[in-house]
């Protein structure tokens, strides 16, 4: 089922139901290389999200600042490769809301345990904002915010659950947006977590 969130956006319901085993595969083999860890924004604060990356960039936060670079900060090698099942849903969401020939480079993967949460932010950090931001949820469900291009535009509330797939891009790619605090709940594949995958054109 296909909602259209703006302009730019559109919610793809339940669109990665059918390849989560092979995604979920491919995550194992990118958690075993680089696994989830708390990174510190450039405030000192902990992300209550942890988080990990593939692809040829990965974004990192420290105390330095925001950005994406080719290497994981713990370990200094790059970040393990996209997975053929990852790629293959990007471009095949991305095609589904008109974006044709969509190569992200960078798959941010973040991990919600109850309470943890995404404060109001917008995505900044990528050269081009004309390639679409492609998002992926698995397991446990949350409530998504869904602001405007000023922080304090009153956001809406999207209930995001496994599956749904959200593409964002023109006048909507630079909106304001969070997640709010996880509830506990268990899913039959992923337990007490929500996953996360977005795959970005950073570079
Ligand atoms: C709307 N992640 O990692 S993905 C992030 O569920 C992030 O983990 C959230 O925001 C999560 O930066 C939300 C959905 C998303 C991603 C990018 C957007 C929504 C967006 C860019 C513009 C507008
Ligand atoms: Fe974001």
């Amino acid at each position: 089922m296909k909602q259209a969130l703006g302009p730019g956006a559109l919610l793809l319901r339940g669109f990665a139901a059918a390849a989560d085993a092979q995604v979920l595969a491919g995550l194992q083999e990118v958690l075993e290389q680089a696994p989830f860890r708390h990174m510190i924004t450039p405030g000192g604060y902990r992300m209550s999200v942890a988080l990990t990356n593939c692809g040829s960039l990965g974004w990192v936060t420290d105390r330095t600042g925001y950005r994406y670079d080719a290497a994981d900060p713990e370990t200094g090698k790059h970040w393990p490769a996209m997975p053929a099942a990852f790629l293959r849903l990007a471009r095949d969401a991305a095609a589904h809301a008109g974006f044709d020939a969509f190569v992200p480079d960078a798959c941010l993967v973040n991990q919600y345990l109850p309470g943890a949460r995404l404060t109001l932010h917008q995505d900044k950090n990528e050269r081009d904002f004309s390639a679409p931001i492609v998002s992926v949820s698995l397991g446990v469900p949350a409530v998504f915010l869904f602001g405007g291009l000023k922080r304090s535009d009153r956001p809406r509330r999207v209930p995001l659950e496994h599956g749904d797939v959200v593409v964002w891009g023109g006048p909507d790619r630079l909106r304001y947006h969070g997640v709010q605090p996880l509830k506990a709940a268990h899913h039959y594949l992923l337990g007490e977590q929500r996953i996360n995958l977005t795959f970005r054109k950073a570079g």
